[in-house]
């Protein structure tokens, strides 16, 4: 086995350090890392399952260039770069640098995302590069400039778990932050441990043994804290010493407030809350000096995100709970490095080291630092407006670098159709296939996680190193080092002669220490920034690889900064932080006749985004192996539609196909959809063609979390699965999913019509051409129950399984039957029965992804040992005993079976 090398989980924004290792026979182990801060040697489930995501298998392995006739061809890295070199020069010459544009993404390291934005910005002239952080963190960033002058998060992790209370708000935390989250819950298992309050329209597993949850009407959040600012302000909470000495805008903030929201039982109205628990959540608030307000994409994802954003922070500023342990509002990121993006500049508003673009004194600043031919002089497209561009032909040339924006834009449809018109289109990726690698005429293969060296900033400015330890696979050849060869071969050839990560580093850190603090002319903002990185341009090759975590501000001894604001000094030119009035407004589409339910999207627990990664390990794909659409049953009644049934979900942009959950414990009126599948995993799930495309004013994120749909039944004559150790043609079919499992691939089918012959169009399915073939049939003609199974020299290729109605038998037991050699006579029997051999019982869908636990297992073992603590079914089961990502569930099984057994 090879040594244990530190680097950093490449998914959310917690920034777990990870010991990663090569096993002698390639096999890729990690385990947390105990002496990350972030972490202390936790990992989530995704995290653990790491290993499985390395590996050839689909990777992108050497440059494609697609000629005028649509066809792909492989070629070398010399004819790509020339490739992309000329045509953004061609274009750029022709119609002028604002017809290209980048699309990049808060999974790059930081000197990818370095480097790309000097070439945009400094060198080409244009801003039009802007990132998926804009889907994502684009109004914390501006609600952060508004109220302190900086995009600056000012707290640490630790405050949460010092915190008296924690408020989490749009944040399902223990799916999308599991370490965070699991450190809160220890800290609650103490003495003091924070009250934990969640604000979120849905009861998710974050609210399992919260003391409090706010089923919040969608988008009302403003209202909700406007309400919070007034009862504070009226019940002598405030600390006007305060906000005399460090703040502007109160007596604004607050008149407003008062007259919109100064009457609990009226907001309580508003947010569709019982008022008890307004008033409760108001007095635990006023209660508890020390609160951090923690909130994610419930808050930013909205066309009033930046104004949610500021109402919070409004109640901290107000109550001076704000750069002091155990205290502060607190913004969540989603990605590894969105921090680090927001750090070189990589939105389209902003420039390298927290610069604004829009100032001139700025832009000086940072050319004259690069010395480069130009600096972008207007603040470029956003996300959703660059796309649009693209569509109308104003750009065209785009080099999209780690994001999958077919899929993860709103309105993603008109996307398609606006790639499809570019004149050239340049993915960089990791993978092979992609939906929007569909439309490239130039792909590049990039290093991923476990190959690619540089560093990451995590939620709380805490910068670590992710570190090489497997080989490039292929030709493929880091980010930063496609974009520099691109820049020299445009003619750049200073200022991107970068040898290694670490030279871009430096220079970064140099950045964003030269002129900061130094006063400009009057009225200007001034330049002085908490983003301060100056002592860690000192460092060499070997201290920048030897790089412990650190968090920024770095002192001139290199240590880090937890808190920021302790002395109340903000980054606004007179030091003051700034209230800001908040006023309430409605969602931008609402619900009507047409379309009467409001669409609300989200993540599961092991799957991360577009599954490009975790799609490829067995164990997280079990615990959620279909796309669905949660709804209310009321909903589900009108709507026509019953759970375990497929549904069209409709809205005025474009619709999806998708299963019709119950228990998602959701409220009557909306539904919830997955944003994981793309054309990739299922004929027809992406919900980005659903969702509407208006954005917020300020920040330009959009509105992923509410759009008018209504549903419908998607009629089938069948249902269906297979599991098979082939790729199956399922793409003639009315409905698929692919997942994969341990050995096979699992599909889930529907089709609107049934075969004539079924024994032969099932042997032709299945490809079974051989007629020695061991093929096993049973065909029931009064239920129209129809399974099949091929086997060869008593091993199971594949097996169909096909009904009138969508109950199925368990594809759990049928799954292990992939891991043997041979089928003995039971299994044969019991293959054509549809049950497990003995009837022995159906372990239910996957809940602890780690050790393979099943919901009926668990349930099973509730019941008949009495348990009440997830501790408990962890010493029975081992299920929870590894990450810990499943415990809320555990949670909520030992909850519901308390329930049925009390009824
Ligand atoms: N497992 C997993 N973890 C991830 C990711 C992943 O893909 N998979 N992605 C990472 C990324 S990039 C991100 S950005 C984060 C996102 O992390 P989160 O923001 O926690 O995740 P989401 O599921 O997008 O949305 C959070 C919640 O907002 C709620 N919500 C919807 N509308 C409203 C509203 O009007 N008000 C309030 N208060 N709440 C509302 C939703 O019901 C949902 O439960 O997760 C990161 N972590
Ligand atoms: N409806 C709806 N839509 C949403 C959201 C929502 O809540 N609802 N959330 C939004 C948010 S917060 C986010 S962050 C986005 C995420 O959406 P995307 O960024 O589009 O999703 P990913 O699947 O993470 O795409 C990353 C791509 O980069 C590739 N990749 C991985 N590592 C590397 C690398 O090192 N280099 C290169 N070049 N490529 C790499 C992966 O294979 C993958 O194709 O989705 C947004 N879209
Ligand atoms: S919480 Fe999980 S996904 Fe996030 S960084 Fe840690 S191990 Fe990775
Ligand atoms: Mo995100």
């Amino acid at each position: 086995m090879s040594e244990a090398v530190r680097t950093t989980c490449p998914y959310c924004g917690v920034g777990c350090g990870v010991l990663a290792s090569v096993d002698a026979d390639g096999t890729t182990r990690v385990a947390g890392d105990p002496a990350h801060a972030s972490n202390l040697g936790r990992l989530c489930v995704k995290g653990s399952a790491l290993g499985d995501t390395v590996g050839p298998e689909g990777r992108l392995l050497h440059p494609v260039l697609r000629g005028q006739d649509g066809v792909a061809q492989r070629a070398t890295w010399d004819e790509a770069i020339q490739r992309v070199a000329d045509g953004f020069s061609r274009i750029v010459a022709e119609h002028g640098p604002d017809a290209v544009a980048f699309y990049v993404s808060g999974q790059l390291l930081t000197e990818d995302y370095y480097v790309v934005n000097k070439l945009a910005k400094g060198y080409l002239g244009t801003a039009n590069i802007d990132t998926n952080s804009r889907l994502c963190m684009s109004s914390a960033v501006a609600g952060h400039k508004r109220a302190f002058g900086e995009d600056v998060v000012p707290g640490c992790y630790e405050d949460l778990e010092q915190a008296e209370l924690v408020v989490l708000v749009g944040s399902n935390t223990a799916w999308c932050h599991p370490v965070l989250f699991q450190r809160v819950t220890a800290a609650r298992e103490g003495r003091d441990g924070p009250r934990v309050v969640v604000i979120d329209p849905r009861f998710t597993a974050t609210c399992e043994g919260a003391d409090l949850h706010l089923p919040i009407r969608p988008g009302t959040d403003v209202r909700l804290f406007n309400g919070l600012l007034s009862f504070l302000f009226r019940h002598g909470v405030i600390d006007p010493d305060f906000i005399d000495a460090h703040t502007a805008g109160f007596d604004q903030a607050l008149a407003a407030a008062e007259a919109e929201s100064g009457d609990p039982a009226m907001v309580a109205r508003q947010c569709g809350l019982q008022t008890a628990d307004v008033v409760a959540f108001y007095r635990l608030f006023a209660r508890h000096e020390k609160v951090v307000t923690l909130f994610s994409q419930g808050v930013n994802q909205s066309t009033s995100g930046t104004d949610k954003v500021n109402a919070i922070i409004n109640c901290h500023l107000a109550t001076a709970r704000i750069g002091r342990p155990g205290m502060g509002p607190f913004s969540i990121t989603g990605q590894p490095n969105a921090m680090g993006g927001r750090e070189v500049g990589g939105l389209s508003n902003m420039l390298a080291a927290h610069l604004e673009l829009g100032e001139p004194a700025h832009r000086d600043i940072v050319q004259a630092f690069w010395q480069s031919p130009h600096i972008a002089g207007t603040p470029g497209l956003k996300a959703v407006e660059l796309f649009d561009a693209v569509g109308e032909g104003r750009i065209k040339a785009l080099w999209i670098m780690a994001t999958n924006p077919a899929v993860s834009l709103p309105d993603a449809d008109k996307v398609r159709a606006a790639l499809a018109r570019c004149e050239l289109v340049v993915c960089s990726d990791i993978v092979e296939r992609t939906d929007t690698n569909a439309y490239a005429h130039v792909l590049l293969p990039a290093l991923g996680w476990g190959e690619k060296d540089g560093t990451v900033t995590s939620s709380e400015r805490r910068i670590s190193r992710q570190r090489p330890f497997l080989p490039a696979p292929g030709e493929a050849r880091a980010d930063w080092r496609a974009v520099c060869e691109v820049a020299k071969r445009m003619g750049f050839e200073r200022g991107f002669e970068f040898a290694h990560p670490h030279e871009i580093f430096v220079e970064h850190a140099q950045l964003t220490a030269f002129r900061n603090r130094e006063p400009l002319a009057d009225g200007v903002p001034a330049a002085r920034r908490q983003l301060q990185l100056g002592p860690l341009a000192k460092l060499d090759r070997r201290a920048y690889d030897a790089l412990a975590p650190v968090q920024w501000p770095v002192t001139e001894q290199g240590a880090g900064t937890p808190r920021l604001f302790a002395d109340g000094r903000f980054s606004h030119a007179d030091g003051r932080a700034r209230f800001v009035t908040t006023a309430s407004r409605a969602p931008a589409h609402a619900a009507d006749r047409e379309y009467p339910l409001v669409l609300n999207t989200g993540r599961i627990r092991d799957q991360w985004h577009t599954m490009t990664r975790t799609a490829r390990s067995p164990r997280l794909n079990n615990h959620i192996g279909e796309p669905f659409v949660d709804m209310h049953p009321h909903d589900a009644l009108r709507s026509g539609v019953r759970e375990g049934s497929l549904a069209r979900v409709v809205s005025r942009w474009g619709s999806m196909v998708a299963r019709v959950r119950h228990g998602g414990g959701i409220l009557a009126g909306t539904v919830f959809a997955p944003i994981h599948w793309s054309d990739q995993f299922a004929s027809d799930a992406r919900v980005g063609g659903v969702v509407n495309p208006a954005v917020d004013p300020v920040s330009g994120e959009p509105e992923f979390k509410h759009t008018p749909v209504r549903v419908e039944p998607f009629p089938v004559r069948w249902y269906g699965f297979a599991l098979a150790r082939r790729p199956l043609p399922a793409s003639m079919l009315s409905y698929w999913t692919l997942i994969r499992g341990d050995r096979f691939l699992r599909y889930e089918l529907a089709h609107r019509e049934r075969p004539a012959e079924i024994e032969a169009w099932a042997k032709a399915w299945l490809g079974v051409t051989d007629d020695q073939a061991d093929w096993l049939a049973f065909e029931d003609l009064d239920t129209g129950v129809y399974r099949a199974v091929h086997l060869r020299e008593g091993r199971i290729e594949s097996c169909l399984f096909l009904a009138a109605q969508p109950h199925l038998p368990s594809r759990q037991w049928l799954a292990s039957l992939f891991a043997r050699d041979r089928l003995d006579e039971a299994d044969r029997l019991a293959l054509l029965s549809g049950e497990a051999p003995g009837g022995g019982g159906d372990p239910g869908p996957v809940v602890c992804s780690c050790f393979g636990v099943g919901r009926n297992t668990i349930l099973e073992v509730i019941r008949r040992n009495e348990l009440d603590l997830p501790a408990q079914i962890t010493a029975e089961l081992r299920a929870g005993g590894n990450c810990g990502s499943c415990i809320p569930e555990l949670r909520r099984l030992i909850a519901e079976t308390r329930a049925a057994s009390e009824a």
